[in-house]
Protein backbone atom coordinates (compact mmCIF):
# COMPACT_ATOMS: atom_id res chain seq x y z
CA UNK A 1 0.00 0.00 0.00
CA UNK A 2 1.38 3.30 -1.05
CA UNK A 3 1.46 6.35 1.19
CA UNK A 4 -1.23 7.96 -0.33
CA UNK A 5 -3.62 5.42 0.35
CA UNK A 6 -2.32 4.97 3.78
CA UNK A 7 -2.58 8.28 4.33
CA UNK A 8 -6.63 8.06 2.78
CA UNK A 9 -7.30 4.66 5.02
CA UNK A 10 -5.74 6.49 8.37
CA UNK A 11 -8.38 9.61 7.63
CA UNK A 12 -11.10 7.06 7.47
CA UNK A 13 -10.75 5.59 10.60
CA UNK A 14 -9.89 9.05 12.57
CA UNK A 15 -13.16 10.16 10.77
CA UNK A 16 -15.23 7.20 12.09
CA UNK A 17 -13.40 7.54 15.76
CA UNK A 18 -14.60 11.34 15.20
CA UNK A 19 -17.82 10.56 14.56
CA UNK A 20 -18.42 7.88 17.27
CA UNK A 21 -17.12 10.45 20.29
CA UNK A 22 -19.48 12.93 18.80
CA UNK A 23 -22.30 10.75 19.22
CA UNK A 24 -21.36 9.68 22.43
CA UNK A 25 -21.02 13.46 23.89
CA UNK A 26 -24.69 13.55 22.20
CA UNK A 27 -25.83 11.36 24.52
CA UNK A 28 -25.40 13.52 27.49
CA UNK A 29 -25.63 16.80 25.98
CA UNK A 30 -28.55 18.87 26.83
CA UNK A 31 -31.76 18.40 24.36
CA UNK A 32 -31.65 22.20 23.16
CA UNK A 33 -28.39 22.14 21.92
CA UNK A 34 -28.36 18.76 19.85
CA UNK A 35 -28.58 20.69 16.83
CA UNK A 36 -24.59 21.33 16.74
CA UNK A 37 -24.07 17.49 17.79
CA UNK A 38 -26.18 16.18 15.07
CA UNK A 39 -24.44 18.88 12.68
CA UNK A 40 -21.13 18.26 13.46
CA UNK A 41 -21.82 14.30 13.79
CA UNK A 42 -22.77 14.82 9.83
CA UNK A 43 -19.79 16.27 9.28
CA UNK A 44 -17.69 13.49 10.49
CA UNK A 45 -20.07 11.05 8.72
CA UNK A 46 -19.74 12.34 5.28
CA UNK A 47 -15.89 12.54 5.85
CA UNK A 48 -15.31 8.91 6.81
CA UNK A 49 -17.75 8.32 3.56
CA UNK A 50 -15.26 10.36 1.43
CA UNK A 51 -12.23 9.22 2.44
CA UNK A 52 -13.09 5.49 2.45
CA UNK A 53 -14.17 6.24 -1.31
CA UNK A 54 -11.01 7.20 -2.40
CA UNK A 55 -8.98 4.55 -0.21
CA UNK A 56 -10.54 2.40 -2.27
CA UNK A 57 -10.68 4.08 -5.43
CA UNK A 58 -13.98 5.13 -6.03
CA UNK A 59 -12.98 8.58 -5.44
CA UNK A 60 -10.72 9.51 -8.12
CA UNK A 61 -10.62 9.85 -12.01
CA UNK A 62 -7.89 10.30 -14.15
CA UNK A 63 -8.10 13.72 -15.84
CA UNK A 64 -5.08 14.12 -18.45
CA UNK A 65 -3.20 12.15 -16.69
CA UNK A 66 -3.54 13.61 -13.23
CA UNK A 67 -5.55 11.88 -10.62
CA UNK A 68 -8.55 13.99 -9.71
CA UNK A 69 -10.02 13.34 -6.40
CA UNK A 70 -13.57 14.49 -6.86
CA UNK A 71 -14.99 13.03 -3.83
CA UNK A 72 -13.31 15.59 -1.71
CA UNK A 73 -15.83 18.17 -3.25
CA UNK A 74 -18.97 16.04 -2.43
CA UNK A 75 -17.65 16.36 1.05
CA UNK A 76 -17.09 19.75 1.27
CA UNK A 77 -20.30 20.76 -0.68
CA UNK A 78 -22.30 19.24 2.17
CA UNK A 79 -19.41 19.61 4.88
CA UNK A 80 -18.22 23.19 4.62
CA UNK A 81 -22.36 24.03 4.92
CA UNK A 82 -22.50 22.29 8.06
CA UNK A 83 -19.72 23.71 9.98
CA UNK A 84 -20.98 27.44 8.86
CA UNK A 85 -24.11 26.44 10.39
CA UNK A 86 -22.53 25.36 13.77
CA UNK A 87 -21.09 28.50 13.60
CA UNK A 88 -24.70 30.02 12.54
CA UNK A 89 -26.20 28.74 15.65
CA UNK A 90 -23.67 29.36 18.08
CA UNK A 91 -23.71 33.42 16.96
CA UNK A 92 -27.47 34.01 16.67
CA UNK A 93 -30.24 33.23 19.09
CA UNK A 94 -32.43 32.45 16.49
CA UNK A 95 -31.26 31.21 13.09
CA UNK A 96 -35.05 32.54 11.75
CA UNK A 97 -33.98 35.95 12.91
CA UNK A 98 -30.93 36.21 10.23
CA UNK A 99 -32.59 33.96 7.75
CA UNK A 100 -31.32 36.10 4.73
CA UNK A 101 -27.48 35.89 5.93
CA UNK A 102 -28.04 32.50 6.78
CA UNK A 103 -29.18 31.69 3.19
CA UNK A 104 -26.46 34.19 2.06
CA UNK A 105 -23.69 32.71 3.80
CA UNK A 106 -24.47 28.80 2.68
CA UNK A 107 -25.20 29.35 -0.66
CA UNK A 108 -22.17 31.75 -0.98
CA UNK A 109 -20.09 28.53 0.42
CA UNK A 110 -21.90 25.84 -1.95
CA UNK A 111 -21.08 28.13 -4.84
CA UNK A 112 -17.47 28.06 -4.16
CA UNK A 113 -17.22 24.21 -3.78
CA UNK A 114 -18.69 23.65 -7.28
CA UNK A 115 -17.00 25.96 -8.78
CA UNK A 116 -14.06 24.79 -7.38
CA UNK A 117 -15.00 21.16 -8.32
CA UNK A 118 -15.00 22.66 -12.13
CA UNK A 119 -11.72 24.62 -11.88
CA UNK A 120 -9.59 21.22 -10.36
CA UNK A 121 -11.23 19.55 -13.44
CA UNK A 122 -10.15 21.46 -16.45
CA UNK A 123 -6.87 21.04 -17.76
CA UNK A 124 -6.50 24.20 -19.28
CA UNK A 125 -5.92 27.84 -18.19
CA UNK A 126 -9.48 28.52 -18.00
CA UNK A 127 -9.41 26.80 -14.60
CA UNK A 128 -7.93 29.74 -13.11
CA UNK A 129 -11.47 31.82 -14.48
CA UNK A 130 -13.41 29.36 -12.16
CA UNK A 131 -10.53 29.45 -9.43
CA UNK A 132 -11.02 33.31 -9.42
CA UNK A 133 -14.88 32.93 -9.16
CA UNK A 134 -14.73 30.12 -5.97
CA UNK A 135 -12.26 32.54 -4.64
CA UNK A 136 -14.26 35.55 -4.79
CA UNK A 137 -17.61 33.63 -2.76
CA UNK A 138 -14.89 32.51 -0.21
CA UNK A 139 -13.95 36.42 0.42
CA UNK A 140 -17.83 36.78 0.74
CA UNK A 141 -18.72 33.67 3.17
CA UNK A 142 -15.31 35.18 5.39
CA UNK A 143 -16.80 38.42 5.21
CA UNK A 144 -20.37 37.19 6.40
CA UNK A 145 -18.31 34.98 8.88
CA UNK A 146 -16.06 37.01 10.58
CA UNK A 147 -18.33 40.45 10.39
CA UNK A 148 -21.48 39.82 10.58
CA UNK A 149 -21.90 36.83 12.59
CA UNK A 150 -18.91 37.86 14.81
CA UNK A 151 -20.68 41.06 15.99
CA UNK A 152 -23.52 38.83 16.42
CA UNK A 153 -22.20 36.51 18.53
CA UNK A 154 -20.08 39.64 20.15
CA UNK A 155 -23.39 41.56 21.35
CA UNK A 156 -24.65 38.11 22.80
CA UNK A 157 -21.31 38.43 25.09
CA UNK A 158 -19.50 36.17 27.94
CA UNK A 159 -18.52 32.57 26.64
CA UNK A 160 -20.67 32.51 23.56
CA UNK A 161 -18.53 35.26 22.24
CA UNK A 162 -15.31 34.01 23.34
CA UNK A 163 -16.05 30.76 21.38
CA UNK A 164 -17.32 32.34 18.72
CA UNK A 165 -14.27 33.98 18.31
CA UNK A 166 -11.73 30.85 18.83
CA UNK A 167 -13.76 28.86 16.26
CA UNK A 168 -14.32 31.24 13.69
CA UNK A 169 -10.16 32.31 13.77
CA UNK A 170 -9.70 28.65 13.32
CA UNK A 171 -12.22 28.61 10.60
CA UNK A 172 -10.12 31.39 8.79
CA UNK A 173 -6.44 29.96 9.74
CA UNK A 174 -7.83 26.44 7.98
CA UNK A 175 -9.84 27.28 5.20
CA UNK A 176 -7.68 29.63 4.01
CA UNK A 177 -4.93 27.07 3.65
CA UNK A 178 -7.68 25.32 1.20
CA UNK A 179 -6.59 26.96 -2.03
CA UNK A 180 -3.08 27.45 -0.87
CA UNK A 181 -2.81 24.00 -1.19
CA UNK A 182 -5.22 23.67 -4.18
CA UNK A 183 -2.91 26.18 -6.20
CA UNK A 184 0.17 24.65 -5.37
CA UNK A 185 -0.92 21.01 -5.85
CA UNK A 186 -1.51 19.08 -8.75
CA UNK A 187 -4.72 21.21 -9.41
CA UNK A 188 -2.59 24.32 -9.87
CA UNK A 189 1.33 25.17 -10.58
CA UNK A 190 2.48 21.54 -9.22
CA UNK A 191 5.16 22.68 -6.67
CA UNK A 192 3.91 20.09 -4.47
CA UNK A 193 3.91 16.02 -5.30
CA UNK A 194 0.36 14.56 -4.96
CA UNK A 195 1.39 12.41 -2.11
CA UNK A 196 2.21 16.05 -0.19
CA UNK A 197 -0.87 17.65 -1.13
CA UNK A 198 -2.81 14.27 -0.07
CA UNK A 199 -1.07 14.37 3.36
CA UNK A 200 -1.83 18.12 3.81
CA UNK A 201 -5.62 17.93 2.45
CA UNK A 202 -5.79 15.16 5.15
CA UNK A 203 -4.22 17.41 8.03
CA UNK A 204 -6.52 20.20 6.86
CA UNK A 205 -9.58 18.47 6.85
CA UNK A 206 -9.06 16.34 10.63
CA UNK A 207 -8.43 19.18 12.02
CA UNK A 208 -11.17 21.64 10.08
CA UNK A 209 -14.05 18.53 11.12
CA UNK A 210 -12.45 16.82 14.10
CA UNK A 211 -10.65 19.59 16.08
CA UNK A 212 -13.33 22.07 15.58
CA UNK A 213 -16.04 19.24 16.34
CA UNK A 214 -13.83 18.80 19.82
CA UNK A 215 -13.81 22.28 20.67
CA UNK A 216 -17.45 23.16 19.92
CA UNK A 217 -18.72 19.75 21.59
CA UNK A 218 -16.74 19.76 24.94
CA UNK A 219 -17.33 23.58 25.48
CA UNK A 220 -18.88 24.60 28.33
CA UNK A 221 -21.28 26.52 26.61
CA UNK A 222 -22.84 22.93 24.27
CA UNK A 223 -21.78 20.59 26.69
CA UNK A 224 -24.28 21.82 29.33
CA UNK A 225 -22.10 21.98 32.13
CA UNK A 226 -22.11 26.57 32.26
CA UNK A 227 -26.04 28.17 32.50
CA UNK A 228 -27.35 27.61 29.14
CA UNK A 229 -26.83 30.40 27.10
CA UNK A 230 -27.92 28.65 23.75
CA UNK A 231 -30.63 27.96 22.09
CA UNK A 232 -31.02 27.15 18.66
CA UNK A 233 -34.25 27.60 17.03
CA UNK A 234 -34.47 24.12 16.04
CA UNK A 235 -38.12 24.25 16.98
CA UNK A 236 -39.33 26.86 14.64
CA UNK A 237 -36.77 25.31 11.94
C1 LIG B 1 -10.95 25.41 -3.50
C2 LIG B 1 -10.36 25.69 -4.87
C3 LIG B 1 -10.92 26.88 -5.54
C4 LIG B 1 -10.76 28.13 -4.71
C5 LIG B 1 -11.15 27.94 -3.29
C6 LIG B 1 -11.23 26.67 -2.70
C7 LIG B 1 -11.63 26.65 -1.28
C8 LIG B 1 -11.91 25.58 -0.54
C9 LIG B 1 -12.22 25.58 0.86
C10 LIG B 1 -12.45 24.37 1.41
C11 LIG B 1 -12.72 24.08 2.76
C12 LIG B 1 -12.88 22.84 3.15
C13 LIG B 1 -13.10 22.37 4.48
C14 LIG B 1 -13.29 21.06 4.59
C15 LIG B 1 -13.50 20.28 5.73
O1 LIG B 1 -13.63 20.52 6.85
C16 LIG B 1 -12.25 24.63 -3.71
C17 LIG B 1 -9.92 24.53 -2.82
C18 LIG B 1 -11.43 29.20 -2.50
C19 LIG B 1 -12.24 26.82 1.66
C20 LIG B 1 -13.07 23.27 5.62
Amino acid sequence: MGPITTTLWIGTAIMVLGLLAFLALMVKAPAANRSFFSATSLVALIAATSYFAMATGHGSVLIGGRVFFFARYIDWVFTTPLLLLDLALLAVPSITARAGTVATLIGADVYMIITGLIAGSINDPTKYIWFASSTIAFVVVLYILLVQLFGDARNRGGSVGRLFGNLSLLTLILWVCYPIVWLLGVEGFRVLPLTAEVVIFALLDVVAKIGFGFILLTSSVISGREAMTVRPATSSM
